[in-house]
């Protein structure tokens, strides 16, 4: 009988800010305590997590004396050391300070954007201390309310000119670090530069060294501008460019809600996890969710499960679609893989092209075939719904 048992190898992670949350919203304060980074390590290890992530302020308080950054570490250190929890993601927080609030790379003020490279420059070294391999990019605050303030060619330029600039520290200090660009439409700017999983795979064939740069593509994020998410993924996974992986949930049309992961579209997040599943992703599962506003600390140990064993859920649902005798022949229908194969074979060559053009098609009969698409649509939703 499959328990659902969150283990190493599912690779399920969390970033401290997120069993962190304390619940506070644009509308009110927080509802839960603020707990320390070791002690959100244990509660990570009690619910089963294989790693955590972190942004360097949520580790160490961006005004911290050394000292007391240095006990800090020391009590993280030991709490990872205790429970075997390892930190494969860290990120920067150019977001917060006051500072940031026309943007941090691609702020009009040089004094701001040289800020914002040192800030990163010093998380990268504290993600490297901890064993981190990805370096995530969300630039929340690099974009507008107001077109007239900032010249999108330069914010465009300003951004792509950071990225250069922290591949080539990372290549400098010969440190095993990729860097993954996460995208988001708006919130907490008007609007966002490169604001989708696409605009992100652009800009980084534009970049310096493209290999070490991918994404981290975010459900809630893709889903907040209408789109498929799992297309976005595949999109990247065929550039080679799925670094990492924010998983959670959402309303389209809304603000960014961070729901627990497949907690409002299980049909979305079945064929994300079967992607993920099908191709071998073998890179973290990051929960970039929260806990409701109505929990404690209990709930949010609930909402942590419930995020991995939604996915362990889906995880084996979609071996039972691949294993499913009459949804694979359905398949294998719908592919044309029976049907008579058209003499037009192989790859571009004179000759094909003039077999091709010489080719008759009985375009109505063709078009006349029913797809059955409503049948195997049933189908899964008959296996998701657990009466299949
Ligand atoms: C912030 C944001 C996330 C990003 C994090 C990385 S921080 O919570 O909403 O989507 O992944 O900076
Ligand atoms: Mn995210
Ligand atoms: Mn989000």
């Amino acid at each position: 009988m499959e328990t659902y048992t969150p283990r190493p190898d599912h690779k399920f992670t969390f970033g401290l800010w997120t069993v962190g949350n304390t619940g506070r919203d644009p509308f009110g304060n927080p509802v839960r305590e603020t707990k320390t980074p070791a002690e959100l390590v244990y509660l990570l290890a009690e619910v089963g997590a294989y790693g955590v992530n972190f942004h360097d302020n949520d580790l160490i308080p961006i005004d911290a004396p050394p000292s007391q950054a240095e006990s800090i570490k020391k009590e993280f250190r030991k709490a990872l050391e205790d429970t075997g929890l390892v930190v494969p993601m860290a990120t920067t927080d150019l977001f917060h300070e006051a500072i940031f609030k026309d943007g941090a790379f691609t702020s009009n003020d040089p004094q701001v954007r040289a800020f914002a490279l040192q800030k990163a420059i010093k998380a990268i070294d504290l993600g490297i201390e901890f064993g981190a391999k990805i370096f995530v990019l969300w630039g929340g605050r690099e974009g507008t309310e107001t077109d007239s303030s900032k010249n999108a060619l330069d914010a465009i330029e300003r951004n792509r000119e950071a990225i250069n600039y922290l591949c080539n520290y990372a290549l400098d200090q010969k440190y095993d670090l990729k860097f993954a660009l996460e995208a988001k439409p708006n919130e907490p700017r008007g609007d966002i530069y490169n604001p989708t999983i696409g605009h992100m795979l652009a800009l980084i064939e534009h970049l310096d060294h493209p290999e070490m740069v991918g994404v981290n593509p975010e459900v809630a994020h893709e889903q907040m501008s209408g789109l498929n998410f799992m297309h976005g993924v595949a999109q990247a996974w065929e550039a080679g460019k799925l670094f990492h992986i924010d998983l959670n949930d959402q309303y389209p049309g809304r603000y960014d809600q961070d729901l627990r992961f497949g907690s409002r579209d299980i049909k979305a997040a079945f064929y994300l996890v079967k992607f993920l599943e099908d191709v071998g992703y073998s890179g973290s599962r990051h929960f970039d969710a929260h806990a409701y506003r109505s929990e404690d600390f209990d709930g949010v140990k609930d909402f942590a499960r419930g995020c991995m064993r939604t996915y362990l859920i889906l995880k084996e649902k979609a071996a039972r679609f691949n294993q499913d005798v009459e949804i694979q022949d359905l398949l294998s229908e719908i592919n044309g893989i029976n049907s008579p194969q058209p003499v037009l074979a192989g790859n571009y060559s004179t000759e094909n092209v003039r077999i091709l053009k010489a080719q008759p098609f009985d375009r109505e009969v063709i078009a006349r075939r029913g797809l059955k698409y409503e049948r195997l649509d049933q189908l899964t939703i008959d296996l998701l719904l657990g009466v299949r």
